[in-house]
């Protein structure tokens, strides 16, 4: 083995010394990364195998790419949604790269991105439609028809609308991007069940976004352009929404202006290592460090005092007396970062304002507080009046949606339903849907358990539930196999997944490279834009788009919905969507986006310092200002009012979306959603304010806070069939101190217990459970490093899948005899059924613990995480879970 020693963090803050390593007979020779090692060992493996294959006659002709054809389109492999376009020989994807056109990411694409062809031709890819013929869950299948798929769909639904009851039919999805045509599909036949999983991602930190701003749900920091970072818990360098498109201009930014990167994340992820500094924050105590620096930046008298005057709804001295408990010591006893850190690195902040951004990702808002973490974050923004600055943070009109302007929907369009369902809306959490439709996706399962909604139709869509969700393995699953709970499930996959095993029909979809979409992100640019998803090659076999089976169902259950599905496919609603794009391209809008892949909107200028924006005499139209308020109000034909803008400077501006059309510090709606739910602190005052997660307040002195996160090669439940991300990595150990470790005799490789424990949450009532109950046990092996928070122990989420197939189980062997697949179709790959060298106990840590089989796939940590809604929005508490660790 010749991997290099672990090194120290860099500017690395923890106590518990290099001495530590001594110690560790085996830790010392692997980088902190696991995955690194491995991908370091395995190109020797690579290379053999390659050698071997040569010499059997055997090896890879090189593409000849003077013969390709291109076609833009856009990723999925992730939710960035970076731009691609594929190359076509002979009707075969042989690489995808960066649309040069695409304003976020160019000609940059990940690995993951890079490893994207592989779905299409994953020898365990599911080819035909399958009706379950065992019990549930025994994995039994019979291949039928398309025509008989659909029709025993459509009966299904068609019974619940005849019954009065068309919420009983529910859609549940993970990351999908077909929302527009989802939304289309459920309100043709009048349900409003859509459940989706923003709860599981990012709930916190929209609702933060739109109760401060009020019109964007994901800010756009203008990392080219600044000079100070201060980063709570985004790992942009590998994961992120934004990952690429962040990144390259946080790189430019430093090269070109110098500008320091501040991390705050619990564990050295790569971008804590690329940091200037990095600091390990106490776990749920991010709001706590952005209050204290907001005190210190006020008490300094750095404050941009004028825009918090003239542009906030709490001024700039009112806004000081709510600040002065929040004092730097008062952060650092919560944080363990030094006061005199936080002071520092508040000043160093303010004194470049208004270049200078603060801004926020998982790390802090998926959090029981994480609500309050993130506007105590943006507040920081709105103090030294970066809000919309170039280098500051800034937000555009429509980041996250296809301009309706611009792409209307085919008529005629089906009203919003009128029936309800409990688990789509629930009233604990008043703030769930209250700007957009985030839901409590993590409540689903429970809520179906506890019978507060019924449903004779389930149809799930790219949902890895059992992988992804909280008690994924054991609530989720427990409900997936209950008939009576769901009578009917209807998964759509591209893979036998572990949701798909659990249904009684899978539909096979195309994958992202092989289906239409619009897609569209905050663009880093600031500028309206819309990308294009185009099929780059056909599905095989009977794959078929999930779309165009929302459309053909749309078509068969009635007269009443067909008539909202008057076109032909989905590439026929794209076609008649890209119309209203004809008049401004000068082209057919169609031809248009599948030239280029993406459309940006370069009548308007760049989104700076937005809220300023005149009025135009149009907007103008009809309006009044409220000589008390400087609000402008415009009447609309029912007589109702809205805020549209504010006076400022004597002329009519924009202001911001919220209701006092000023950023928000207080906010009424917070304050009136937390007193309707008896919810006191701090949310009764309505402004941004620190409270403590209560599971980690009940922590005993032995007890460690378990947290997860994301590889820079794996997403979430759906890379793990990917071969050569697999290959790169395939084992999650859960990252621990060595004080951690020394304290439980551990050393790298070992085997640790975990016992997880409810926490108390307000409003929520787990069907079975009690706050101090176990939530479960895992048995997993340890890595320790210096790389983490004394008492903080971390495990990627991505592995451990039981389905999937075999590149993901890392089980090599023959294809199964199954009637998914078709060796005519999609042939068997050597790669998995005889070379594949990690897995089942041969994976380099597995020689290197001598540990035996089953490691190969890694750990689904999930499992064991209980489900932890936060107060009011319903965001999935990831990383305040807590528990013992024992040696066994
Ligand atoms: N412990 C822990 N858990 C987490 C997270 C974490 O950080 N830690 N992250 C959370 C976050 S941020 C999110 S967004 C969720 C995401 O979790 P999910 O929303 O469940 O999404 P994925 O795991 O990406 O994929 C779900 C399924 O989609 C299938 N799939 C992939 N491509 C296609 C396709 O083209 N068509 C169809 N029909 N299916 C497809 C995959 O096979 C997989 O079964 O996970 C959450 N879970
Ligand atoms: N490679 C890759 N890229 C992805 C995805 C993926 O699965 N893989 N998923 C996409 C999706 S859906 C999302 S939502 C984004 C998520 O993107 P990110 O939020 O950037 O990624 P996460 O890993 O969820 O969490 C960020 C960091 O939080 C740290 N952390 C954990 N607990 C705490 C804590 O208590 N405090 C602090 N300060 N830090 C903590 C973790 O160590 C981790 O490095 O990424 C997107 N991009
Ligand atoms: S960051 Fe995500 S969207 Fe972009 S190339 Fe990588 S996997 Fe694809
Ligand atoms: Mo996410």
């Amino acid at each position: 083995m010749s991997t290099a020693p672990t090194k120290p963090s860099r500017r690395g803050l923890l106590q518990g010394g290099l001495g530590a390593l001594s110690t560790l007979a085996l830790g010392e020779t692997i980088a902190l990364a696991p995955g690194a090692a491995n991908a370091a060992s395995s190109r020797k493996l690579v290379g053999q195998r390659q050698a071997k294959r040569r010499a059997n006659g055997n090896g890879r002709l090189k593409n000849d790419y003077s013969r390709a054809t291109t076609v833009k389109s856009v990723c999925l492999n992730c939710s960035t949604v970076c731009g691609i376009q594929g190359h076509v020989i002979d009707g075969k994807l042989v690489k995808v790269s960066g649309n040069p056109e695409d304003p976020n990411n160019g000609m940059s694409l990940c690995a993951k991105g890079q490893s994207g062809p592989e779905i299409n031709t994953y020898a365990d890819r599911l080819l035909y439609p399958l009706e379950r013929v065992g019990p549930r869950g025994s994995g039994q299948w019979r291949r039928i028809g398309w025509d008989e798929a659909l029709d025993r769909v459509a009966s299904r639904i068609r019974k619940t609308i005849d019954d009065g009851h068309p919420e009983e039919t529910a859609i549940h999805i993970g990351r999908s991007r077909i929302g527009e045509e989802m939304t289309r599909f459920l309100n043709a036949i009048g349900s409003p069940s859509l459940f989706n999983h923003r709860a599981l991602c990012s709930s916190n930190k929209r609702a933060a976004n739109y109760v401060s701003l009020g019109e964007t749900d994901w800010e756009t920091p203008d990392a080219e352009h600044t000079k100070y970072i201060l980063n709570f818990g985004a790992n942009f360098y590998e994961a992120h929404q934004g990952a690429i498109h962040v990144a390259k201009r946080v790189i430019k930014g430093r090269f070109d202006n110098g500008a320091k990167l501040v991390t705050f994340d619990v564990r050295l992820s790569n971008t804590a290592g690329r940091s200037d500094e990095w600091w390990a924050p106490n776990p749920g105590s991010e709001g706590a460090i952005a209050l204290a620096m907001a005190h210190a930046i006020m008490e300094a008298g750095l404050a941009d005092r004028a825009f918090l005057d003239d542009w906030c709804n709490v001024g700039a001295a009112e806004l000081q007396a709510w600040l002065k408990p929040y004092t730097p010591q008062w952060g650092a006893q919560l944080s363990g970062i030094p006061a005199a850190d936080i002071t520092r690195m508040a000043l160093e902040f303010a004194a470049v304002r208004p270049a200078c951004v603060a801004f926020t990702n998982r790390g802090s808002s998926a959090h029981y507080n994480g609500f309050n973490n993130d506007r105590a974050v943006i507040l920081l923004n709105a103090i030294v009046g970066s809000i919309g600055q170039p280098g500051g943070y800034c937000y555009g009109e429509e980041p996250t949606r296809v301009p309706p302007r611009v792409f209307p929907q085919p008529t005629p369009r089906p009203p919003a339903p009128t029936a309800k369902s409990a688990i789509e809306n629930p009233p604990e959490w008043p703030l769930a849907n209250k700007w957009q439709r985030m839901k409590v996706g993590q409540i689903v399962f429970d809520h179906l358990k506890q019978g507060r909604a019924r449903l004779q139709v389930y149809i799930s869509y790219t949902l890895a539930a059992p992988q992804t969700w909280p008690e994924g393995r054991s609530l989720a699953v427990e409900v997936l196999k209950n008939e009576s709970l769901i009578p009917f499930h209807v998964c759509s996959d591209v893979v036998y997944s572990e949701t798909a095993h659990y249904a009684d029909l899978i539909l096979p979809d195309a994958t992202y490279m092989e289906r239409w979409g619009f897609d569209t992100r905050n663009n880093m640019e600031l500028r309206d834009y819309v990308t294009l998803r185009q099929p780059l090659v056909a599905p095989p076999g009977e794959c078929r788009s999930f779309v165009d089976v929302m459309i053909a169902l749309g078509q068969r259950i009635s007269p009443k919905t067909a008539q909202y599905f008057n076109f032909k496919d989905h590439e026929d609603w794209m076609r008649q969507r890209c119309a209203g794009l004809t008049a401004r391209v000068g082209e057919d809008g169609f031809a248009y986006m599948k030239k280029h892949g993406v459309w940006q909107d370069l009548s308007k200028p760049k989104y700076y310092g937005l809220y300023n924006w005149a009025l135009t005499p149009e907007q103008l139209k009809g309006t009044r200002v409220d000589p008390v308020t400087q609000v402008v109000w415009r009447q609309a034909a029912d007589g109702r009012e809205t805020a549209v803008g504010l006076v400022r400077g004597g002329q009519a501006r924009r202001g911001f979306a919220t209701p006092s059309r000023r950023f928000q510090v207080f906010s009424q709606d917070v304050a009136d959603a937390a007193k309707a739910q008896a919810f006191a602190e701090p949310y009764g005052a309505g402004m941004p304010g620190y409270f403590a997660v209560p599971s980690i307040a009940a922590m005993g002195p032995d007890h460690l806070h378990l947290v997860t996160f994301k590889w820079n090669v794996h997403t979430q439940g759906r890379t793990a069939s990917q071969k050569y991300l697999s290959e790169i990595v395939h084992h999650n150990p859960l990252w621990m101190h060595p004080t951690a470790a020394a304290a439980r005799g551990l050393k790298t490789g070992d085997l640790v217990e975990l016992t997880t424990w409810r926490g108390a949450a307000h409003a929520y009532k787990h069907v079975t459970g009690k706050p101090g109950d176990v939530v479960g046990k895992a048995v997993v092996p340890v890595f320790v490093t210096e790389g983490i928070h004394p008492r903080v122990i971390a495990m990627s989420n991505s592995l451990g899948n039981f389905a999937h197939g075999r590149a993901a189980n890392g089980r090599r062997g023959p294809r199964g005899d199954f009637p998914g697949f078709d060796d005519a179709v999609i042939a068997e790959d050597q790669d998995l059924s005889e070379d594949m060298w990690w897995g089942s106990g041969q994976g380099l840590w597995s020689r290197l613990t001598g540990a035996g089989n089953g490691l190969g796939s890694g750990y689904n940590i999930n499992a064991i995480l209980p489900i932890y809604p936060s107060p009011l929005v319903g965001m999935q508490g990831w990383y305040d879970t807590t528990c013992t660790a024992r040696r066994v």
